[in-house]
């Protein structure tokens, strides 16, 4: 299809572009990182979502030429916002496709935060559980330890095995799935299972973000419940990196 034909011209010619969604730190409310997010600004469609054309980027498997693009766009924009005196840290998001196919990742990732100053401790990147399931996932994640990066567990809740794979590899952060949140207040259920995700967090030493946060009630109760961080479109939809620092600039 026209998507799949015209992918491979748009990655190079850079068509393709990040935009960050805040995450805020629940106690205080303060804009603590972003998570960066890929669009396609594509000429007759307009500005695509990743769930427009990242199954159009698998099936070509694309993957880590997408990725590598973001990573260098992700870790400019994290220099750029460093230096302008807004102490961010930033999430990436890797696919199962990357863990497989993208073999010099670690490298690609290192070479681009030394060449901006940056450190790695304030890179995350979001693995979900199905990409920790393939192959090659438990010496990429040991790998993106020793470099100093942060991993976290994305989409906790909607794969399988989670127990298992926090305990092998190095997570750091769980990330609730927006779909626990949504039905926070709609059955009783879901505030007694993120209960339970806390206390499997303290447990463990893991700190939790929860995605999909819409509402006061929802930050209200999240936040007593203990959760660290939150993120949604109560605190911002994604936006450019400059947009990001002009929200920063409001938030204080
Ligand atoms: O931006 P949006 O809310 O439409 O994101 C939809 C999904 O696409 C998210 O679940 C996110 O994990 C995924 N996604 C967004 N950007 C990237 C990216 O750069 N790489 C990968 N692998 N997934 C992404
Ligand atoms: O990494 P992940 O797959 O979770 O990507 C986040 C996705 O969720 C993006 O597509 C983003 O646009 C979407 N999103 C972010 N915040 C909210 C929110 O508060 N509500 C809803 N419905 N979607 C959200
Ligand atoms: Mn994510
Ligand atoms: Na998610």
């Amino acid at each position: 299809d026209r998507l799949r034909n015209e992918l491979p011209r748009a990655i190079a010619r850079g068509e393709l572009y990040v935009v960050y969604q805040p995450v805020v730190e629940a106690k205080s409310g303060e804009l603590v990182s972003a998570e960066a997010l890929v669009r396609w600004r594509h000429k007759e469609f307009g500005e695509l979502s990743p769930g427009e054309f990242l199954p159009v980027a698998e099936e070509a498997r694309l993957m880590p030429a997408i990725t590598r693009r973001v990573m260098e766009q992700a870790i400019a924009s994290l220099a750029a916002w460093r230096e302008s005196g807004l102490s961010l840290t930033i999430s990436l998001n890797i696919s199962a496709q990357d863990c497989q196919l993208y073999g010099d990742l670690v490298d690609d990732l290192s070479r681009a935060v030394a060449e901006h100053g940056v450190k790695p401790e304030d890179v995350e990147i979001e693995l979900t559980e199905q990409s920790l399931m393939e192959h090659a996932a438990e010496d990429l994640v040991r790998s993106l330890c020793q470099r100093g990066f942060r991993i976290a567990l994305d989409d906790f809740g909607t794969g399988y095995a989670s127990l298992a794979y926090l305990q092998r590899f190095q997570v750091t952060r769980i990330k609730i799935d927006r779909s626990y949140v949504a039905r926070l207040y709609t059955n009783e259920y879901y505030e007694r299972l993120i209960r339970a995700v806390m206390a499997l967090a303290g447990e463990l030493g893991l700190e939790v973000t929860a995605e999909g946060v819409e509402t006061a009630e929802q930050e209200a109760l999240l936040r007593a419940i203990g959760v660290n961080r939150l993120q949604g479109f109560r605190y911002g939809r994604p936006v450019t990196a400059s947009a990001l620092q002009e929200v920063a600039a409001g938030h204080t």
